[in-house]
Order: C-alpha cells, then sequence, then structure tokens
C-alpha cells in the first residue's frame, strides 16, 4: 500500500494532501496536532492560510472527522468551531488513547498531521509562530507510539522553520520526530 509523507514548510501543505487523500479514501479521519486551532475561515481575508488550514479540511470531511490534540492557541470563534464540529482537545494529549481505539475498531483510514510547534518552544523554538505551554518532545513521541496502531494512509510534518533557530535544535527535534514517526507506522 503506498503511503504518502510531506515535510514542511507551511502548514497548507496539509491541504493538497488530504485533497488526495480524501478523494482515494472518502471516509478519511484526520488526527491533527498543534498549538493552534487553525479553524479560522479565513487569515487577512485569505481562505488558504496556515491559520485556516484544518477549517478547509472540514470543507472536505466535515463533521465528527477531525481529531485535534494539544491545541493551546486560538481566537474565541475556533474553539467555539472546534468543540461543535470538530473533536477538540485543548492543551495536551489527553483522550487519545481513546480516539485511537475508537478509529482502529471502526478500521478507518487516518491522515495524520503534526504541526511541530505543538512541542514547546524550549524544545522546539524554530517555528514562524511558537506559543508557550506545549508538550515534551516525550509526550510527543508517546502520541505518535500511541496513533501507531490506527490504519495511516498519509501523514505530514510541518512549520520548521530552520533559519529561526540558529541553534539548530529545532531541527534536531524535527529529525528525530521523523525517524521515530518512520520506525512507529514500520513502512
Ligand atoms: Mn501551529
Amino acid at each position: 500500500m503506498s503511503f504518502h509523507l510531506l515535510l514542511g514548510g507551511e502548514h497548507l501543505v496539509t491541504l493538497g494532501a488530504v485533497r488526495a487523500v480524501a478523494e482515494k479514501y472518502p471516509d478519511l479521519h484526520i488526527i491533527h496536532f498543534d498549538a493552534h486551532a487553525d479553524l479560522r475561515d479565513d487569515y487577512l481575508g485569505a481562505k488558504l492560510s496556515h491559520a485556516c488550514v484544518i477549517r478547509r479540511c472540514h470543507d472536505i470531511l466535515g463533521d465528527g472527522r477531525i481529531h485535534q490534540f494539544c491545541i493551546r492557541s486560538g481566537e474565541k470563534s475556533e474553539f467555539a468551531f472546534g468543540r461543535a464540529h470538530t473533536d477538540f482537545h485543548p492543551l495536551s494529549f489527553d483522550g487519545l488513547s481513546d480516539c485511537v481505539a475508537r478509529l482502529k475498531k471502526e478500521n478507518v483510514p487516518v491522515y495524520l498531521t503534526i504541526d511541530l510547534d505543538s512541542l514547546d518552544p524550549s524544545c522546539f523554538p524554530g517555528t514562524g509562530t511558537p506559543e508557550a505551554g506545549g508538550v515534551t518532545f516525550l509526550q510527543l513521541l508517546d502520541a505518535i507510539l500511541t496513533v501507531k496502531d490506527v490504519n495511516i494512509v498519509g501523514a505530514d510534518l510541518n512549520e520548521l522553520a530552520p533559519m529561526l533557530d540558529p541553534s539548530g535544535v529545532s531541527t534536531a527535534a524535527a529529525c528525530k520526530v521523523l525517524r521515530e514517526l518512520l520506525l512507529a507506522i514500520g513502512r
């Protein structure tokens, strides 16, 4: 079975991938790790933006098929939209095991999108919109090892901006997330 992995860069890379994967798998679900809800209908007038990418995915998939974790930033309207239309888990990975068990039981195809800014800026400062209060590398690794049990048909890692981190620690962290993700999925 083919498996596509995208690396970013702008989180908007997810939209093109999800459009294509949803065409092949109409019952697609998305698991989304991010500091930001990315549920704005537009950002400064633009419908296609990193701040709107999950809202555009919702346009394709509809209610109840997007599962969001670690969200700690967004407008009030985005949190309201998330609570009404997505499976919305702010601040942490609480609820991920139950979510994975359900998706595994239903054996639905899943697209995994990991915004690396879900990590705390202390271990991942090299990103466009850092947000304090994020998860540790080991918490993210544990989440990846939990998610691997679902039927992942595509994935992306995004929002590494190496030029914003002269120390190089963000690139090192991103490379290790990539390595662990590939080993976890095992393809
Ligand atoms: Mn983000």
